[in-house]
């Protein structure tokens, strides 16, 4: 497509993406607010447009239907200009985002978060493991080009303030780089 028409129609979708508690959901609303992107949570796509396909006792979870969740989450991206949260990223087509930010947090923190959110010490130690094998931060750089995927943290105020600032330089650059 022509680069100039799609400069002026579309805006780039952020995705953020990391273990559960590394702190997504804070990161893309601040995010959202400060740039004036949409946040949209997948997780409450999920739910609102009831993707799923029953439970997982064992681990505590919901199976997705992935499919399902996909076609909805496809027509939300279509126009560009949106901040996603979500802890995976591998099941979303490349082509849907233009920065991919992995929240990476240490395992104190983590530890602490988890706690604070009640759960079981089996899910507690799954995404500790998960976060310690960097399995997310992997998982993007397997999926997207290694040059859009950076890696952040998110434990302080200052954090949210620089990481949005990140991303608004960023912002600015996209739109420079859609007019060349
Ligand atoms: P996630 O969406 O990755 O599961 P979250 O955004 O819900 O994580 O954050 C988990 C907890 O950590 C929550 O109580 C808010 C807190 N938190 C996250 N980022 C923070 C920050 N930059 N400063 C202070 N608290 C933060």
């Amino acid at each position: 497509t022509n680069p100039l028409l799609r400069a002026s129609l579309k805006r780039p979708n952020i995705l953020i993406t990391g273990t559960p508690g590394t702190g997504k959901t804070t990161t893309a609303r601040y995010i959202a607010e400060a740039t004036g992107l949409e946040h949209v949570s997948v997780g409450d796509v999920a739910k609102e447009k009831e993707c799923f396909e029953g439970r997982d006792v064992e681990l505590d979870t919901y199976i997705l239907d992935e499919e399902k969740l996909l076609d909805h989450l496809e027509i939300i991206l279509a126009d560009g200009g949106k901040v996603v949260d979500y802890h995976s990223c591998e099941l979303f087509p490349e082509r849907w985002f233009d920065l991919i930010l992995v929240v990476r947090a240490t395992n104190a923190v983590l530890f602490d978060r988890l706690s604070a959110r009640g759960y079981s010490a089996r899910k507690r130690e799954e995404n500790l493991e998960c976060e310690i094998m960097q399995v997310v931060l992997d998982e993007a750089l397997e999926s997207y080009e290694k040059e859009i995927v950076h890696e952040i943290t998110s434990e302080t105020e200052d954090d949210l303030q620089e990481n949005a600032q990140r991303v608004k330089d960023w912002l600015t650059q996209w739109k420079v780089d859609c007019r060349d």
